[in-house]
């Protein structure tokens, strides 16, 4: 990189300079000048006389996680941040999007200001607006669209990755009343596995980069394997998520990596498995038919407690009931074929020790076929011998067969990342991860991943409002683009983004006319990004909240400014403790956005939504709390489930609600139910562990148990056990005739996803997108490290910066999402020239559980560019215009 090779020091004298020059960014350009990056003399932080410094303890909230902060307060200015050692998943470390927190909060080129457009847009033209007419306009657009074409009209998204107020905003559409709600995670981040896990199991998935698998905090584990299956825990974990996995290794512990990059973790790990992108569920079938042929699975737990040796109905590919063999039978009792009456027996739960069950078998009873859930996992791996898997993984099956013993060597346990979410085999990618997890037995023992902790509830799902899907007007699920289809949506209470795109290019089944977004950048993060403009046209109203301007504002009409985590009060929990993230500084107008949605929906109501109305009557919503009139209401409520006040956390900030021992529980299963003394088991509808799931095909037919009222079929049914789509593009079909190498991405340590772009001291780091291609490959196409290269798909061109590396198989290139702040003028407005999401795919095939599209493993073609895009900023004394500025320290009363 050619920033790497300037000096430390040169970057300094570069930048020195430019607290002098205070750049106003276009933003401001109608802004009245006294507004404009003017520095009064700052108040001191309260507490602390002038020039004292005052440490406060917060918690960092520039990526999805939530590292301990001390953050350092002088006359009212953070100066410094460093790492807060209580917190117990980063231990004091903070990672450098962390310690970026004071030029992301004093950056010039802050949306400071409510703005309204007045030139075309994309012409970055904007005149300043108070909030109050801000709020009210929306309203009023938003409530006419309502009486004009429903409620559905309305779209509301966020972003997945970061947003603290992540499920209230599917809370706010639902009380306006559309269904329609997005994030362009979800089907492509997350939703998979939540979904498959709570659906299978009953419990939380195991993605380390989401901190589950929190065993491998503790410190006295018993883990002898751990898999780290398309994930990237030195990147995307807390600060110091790499150092987990460095500790566990001290101890013993054997790590297997599968992934197409070579990863600081493939670089430690006893086996790396560089497998071909999009190929997950054929290694995952492949492993399971080795266990499975080897007979290495625990048996005893297999046995006991998953349904595997319950009947399946050939015909129906139903799991027997009682009731099915007797009409007196009850509905809730499964069904074994019993060895020594050689029939089919109903099994009371959770055993019979009269019965002598079969696991493997096919019988033909009264004239109906039966085979066991195992039965027809077996027949499902059949064809996935070690060889078919290595052919079809570009793999080494005596690697493979490496990685397994080492897996199979517990207590170990499966940790999948998201790499797997982001193709359309995504749900049955995290169903293969329950039943490796549970073949081996590791699942609620010392040492395995998959454990159901106990948790404080102050904040379920990491977000202070609560999804409140009640909400939703009777009629309304039903008009959900995209989740009819594919209804494992409504776990998240989600819209199809590709669905959402449709109704907006077409008007059917209606049109969307107006969009609220809350997040940075959908051009960086979506897929096929550029098929987003066209239907962008047809909105009449375009909101985008966020901390800065992004390609996004350059289509909207209405900016509002987001705060910074330096700026916002908030709930944290790690493990067995609660930390306050706190405002340390306000700067401009920027609000509060779980304050902002509040407002919006009571003037709703008052504009006579008498959906809205009953969210903002404490009657109604109980103990889902009403709207309220300012975050201490709403932090208060939150914190009445361990008896305390936001005053009082702060105070104690730290608080440990339970002592680590009685937290860090096992076999939750064992537990006795109260109820009926038995054991409690796992949640789902036998208790066991649902590896061949019927379930699934109720979900298709009725949207249970997730939907609150039952919902016209799926065009089919989806399917009870894991299986293997072949990416629809890939070398060996005609597509890959014209576009021969797949391209894949994740993360990168210093930027989280679309954010901080506009960081100097990042952008030296990083400063534009790196295309990873092998040695094999540059040669072909006559490209070397250093130059830029034009990437084409079926979809787009843009470009990367060639990396030479052996860290990618040949016919394999990586690189991640990229767009430049610097260019938001200019016609590509930032989003199109190095951008790998110009590039992905966003039409069928979909996954058909919850609709992910492909943005990992798609076909492409490189060849040599003539040099950097236009206008774009390589060099660090490019960035001098961007470096932190004296700001207003502007007191907000609001803030608790
Ligand atoms: N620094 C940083 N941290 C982040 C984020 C960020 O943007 N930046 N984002 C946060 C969010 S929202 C998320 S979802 C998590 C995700 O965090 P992780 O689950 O750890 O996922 P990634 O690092 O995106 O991807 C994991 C690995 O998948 C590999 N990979 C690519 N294609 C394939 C494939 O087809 N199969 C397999 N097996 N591997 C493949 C990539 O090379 C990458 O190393 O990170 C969170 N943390
Ligand atoms: N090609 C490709 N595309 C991808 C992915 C990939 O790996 N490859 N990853 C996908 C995944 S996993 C995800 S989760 C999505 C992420 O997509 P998005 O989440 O939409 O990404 P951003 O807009 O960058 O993230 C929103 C940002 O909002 C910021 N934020 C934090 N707090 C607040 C707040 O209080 N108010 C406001 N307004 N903003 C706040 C955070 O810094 C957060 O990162 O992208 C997806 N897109
Ligand atoms: S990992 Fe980095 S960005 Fe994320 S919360 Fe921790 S310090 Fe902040
Ligand atoms: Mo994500």
């Amino acid at each position: 990189m050619d920033s790497m090779q300037l000096s430390r020091r040169s970057f300094l004298e570069a930048t020195a300079v430019a607290g002098l020059s205070a750049a106003i960014g276009r933003t401001d350009g109608l802004i009245p000048s006294a507004h404009a990056a003017a520095a009064p003399a700052p108040a001191p932080a309260a507490g602390a006389a002038a020039g004292e410094t005052k440490i406060v303890k917060t918690c960092c909230r520039a990526c999805i996680h939530n590292c301990g902060v001390l953050a350092h307060v002088r006359n009212g200015r953070v100066v410094k941040l460093e790492g807060n050692p209580e917190y117990p998943m980063s231990k004091g470390a903070l990672c450098p999007k962390g310690l970026a927190g004071i030029s992301a909060l004093y950056h010039p080129n802050r949306n400071k200001y409510p703005l309204i457009r007045v030139g075309k847009r994309g012409e970055n033209k904007w005149r300043r607006i108070s909030w109050e007419e801000a709020i009210d306009r929306i309203a009023k657009k938003m409530e006419e669209v309502r009486h004009e074409y429903g409620a559905e009209s309305v779209l509301i998204t966020t972003g997945g990755g970061g947003n603290p107020a992540f499920r209230g905003i599917p809370r706010v559409a639902n009380a306006f009343g559309t269904p329609n709600f997005y994030e362009p995670g979800c089907a492509q981040c997350y939703l998979p596995r939540t979904l498959a896990f709570d659906m299978m199991y009953g419990g939380p998935d195991t993605s380390i980069a989401d901190e589950k698998s929190r065993e491998i905090y503790n410190p006295n584990t018993k883990m002898k394997a751990l898999v780290l299956w398309g994930t990237d825990p030195s990147y995307s974990n807390p600060a110091g998520g790499g150092q987990a996995i460095v500790t566990l290794r001290a101890k013993g512990v054997k790590t297997v990596v599968i992934d197409p990059r070579f990863i600081p973790e493939a670089q430690r790990a006893d086996v790396w498995l560089p497998i071909r992108p999009g190929t997950d569920v054929a290694l995952m079938l492949g492993w399971m038919r080795y266990i499975i042929d080897q007979k290495i699975y625990d048996e005893d737990f297999v046995m006991h407690w998953t349904n595997l040796p319950y009947l399946v109905n050939v015909e129906t590919k139903m799991l027997v009931r009682a009731k099915d063999l007797d009409p007196k039978g009850d509905e809730k009792t499964y069904v074994v074929w019993d060895k020594k009456t050689k029939s089919p027996k109903a099994i009371k739960y959770p055993w019979d020790d009269a019965l002598d069950p079969e696991l493997d078998g096919e019988f033909e009873y009264q004239g109906k076929k039966y085979k066991t859930g195992f039965r027809c996992l077996k027949e499902r791996v059949e064809p996935w011998t070690l060889e078919a898997t290595a052919k079809e993984c570009w793999l080494d099956p005596k690697k493979i067969e490496e990685a397994i013993k080492i897996y199979a060597d517990g207590p170990s346990g499966v940790s999948l990342g998201v790499a797997t979410d982001q193709t359309p085999n995504s749900v049955q990618a995290a169903m293969g991860a329950v039943i490796l997890n549970a073949l081996m037995g590791n699942v609620e023992r010392p040492g395995s991943l998959m454990q159901r902790n106990p948790s404080s509830n102050v904040v379920p799902a990491g977000s202070l409002a609560t999804r409140c899907s009640y909400l939703l007007p009777e009629g309304q699920l039903t008009k959900r683009l995209g989740s009819n289809e594919h209804k494992g949506l409504i776990q998240w209470d989600a819209a199809q983004p590709s669905a959402v795109l449709d109704a907006m290019l077409t008007g059917k089944p209606y049109p969307i006319k107006v969009w609220l977004e809350r997040s940075g950048n959908k051009f960086g993060v979506n897929g096929n990004a550029g098929s987003w403009v066209k239907a962008m046209e047809k909105c009449d109203l375009i909101v985008h909240m966020y901390m800065y301007p992004t390609s996004f504002s350059m289509y909207a009409d209405m900016l509002l400014p987001a705060t910074e985590w330096l700026e916002t009060n908030m709930l944290i929990e790690s493990l067995n403790m609660v930390f306050a993230r706190q405002a340390v500084a306000h700067v401009w107008e920027t609000e509060d956005e779980t304050l902002f949605w509040s407002k919006l929906i009571k003037r709703c109501a008052a504009l006579g939504n008498e959906n809205a109305k009953r969210a903002c009557d404490p009657e109604f919503m109980k103990d889902d709390l009403a709207y309220w009139d300012s975050m201490e209401e709403l932090l208060d409520g939150r914190l009445k489930r361990i008896n305390m006040t936001w005053k009082q956390l702060l105070a104690h900030n730290p608080v440990t609600y339970m002592p680590y021992d009685k937290w860090n529980t096992y076999y939750v299963y064992l537990n006795k139910d109260p109820k009926t003394g038995l054991p409690q088991g796992f949640r789902t509808p036998s208790k066991k562990l649902e590896l061949y799931g019927d379930i699934w095909i109720t979900l298709a037919r009725t949207g249970k148990p997730y939907a609150l009222q039952p919902l016209p079929p799926a065009s089919k049914d989806y399917d009870p056990l894991p299986y293997y789509l072949e990416p629809a593009e890939n070398p060996t079909n005609e597509i890959g005739r014209e576009f021969p190498l797949i391209l894949t991405n994740g993360r990168i340590p210093v930027y989280h996803h679309g954010t901080l772009r506009n960081v100097p001291y990042l952008r030296e780091i990083y400063p534009v997108p790196e295309l990873w291609v092998n040695p094999v490959d540059a040669k072909k196409y006559g490209v070397a490290t250093g130059d830029w290269a034009w990437i084409e798909s079926k979809r787009g061109k843009t470009r990367g910066k060639v990396l030479v590396t052996e860290g990618v198989s040949a016919g394999v290139l990586y690189m991640e999402r990229f767009w430049f702040p610097e260019t938001l003028d200019t016609p590509t407005h930032g989003w199109m020239e190095a951008n790998v999401n110009v590039l992905t795919k966003n039409d069928p095939p979909f996954n058909d559980v919850v609709g992910t599209y492909t943005l990992r493993g798609i076909q492409v073609r490189i060849s040599k560019a003539e040099g950097a895009p236009e206008g774009i900023w390589t060099k660090p004394e490019d960035f001098k215009p961007w470096l932190p500025q004296p700001t207003d320290t502007t007191p907000n009363p609001k803030l608790g």
